[in-house]
């Protein structure tokens, strides 16, 4: 009645392996024209952050170069950063934002 290493083994050479699909990092680029404000703006609307944490995502962004806005699925994380970059050219900032495997 108790499953022991050859059933173990035989079960698992039958089972098919689902691979865990891979996360990808959504970061955001510093650049020297960017308000700052719009970048709080962008954290609050589109990454569900409050002021304060949008704030020190943002400050993080200008004084290490990049940051991480949050880590998701291969296609919302390509449609976050295609409505970052869109919002962002229609408002004429050059703010750059941009995925990467976690
Ligand atoms: N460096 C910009 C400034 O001094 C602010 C900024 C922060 C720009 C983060 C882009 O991703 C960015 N106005």
């Amino acid at each position: 009645t108790s499953i022991d290493h050859d059933d173990a083994l035989a079960i698992q050479e039958a089972t098919p392996k689902l691979k865990k699909p891979p996360l990808f990092k959504v970061i955001l680029l510093n650049d020297d024209f960017t308000p700052m404000d719009f970048v709080i703006e962008v954290l609050v609307d589109f990454f569900a952050m409050s002021e304060e944490a949008a704030t020190q995502v943002m400050l993080h962004v200008h004084t290490q170069g990049m940051g991480v806005c949050g880590v998701f699925s291969k296609d919302v994380a390509e449609t976050k950063v295609e409505i970052v970059n869109n919002y962002s050219r229609e408002n004429q900032h050059p703010l750059l934002c941009a995925m990467e495997e976690a």
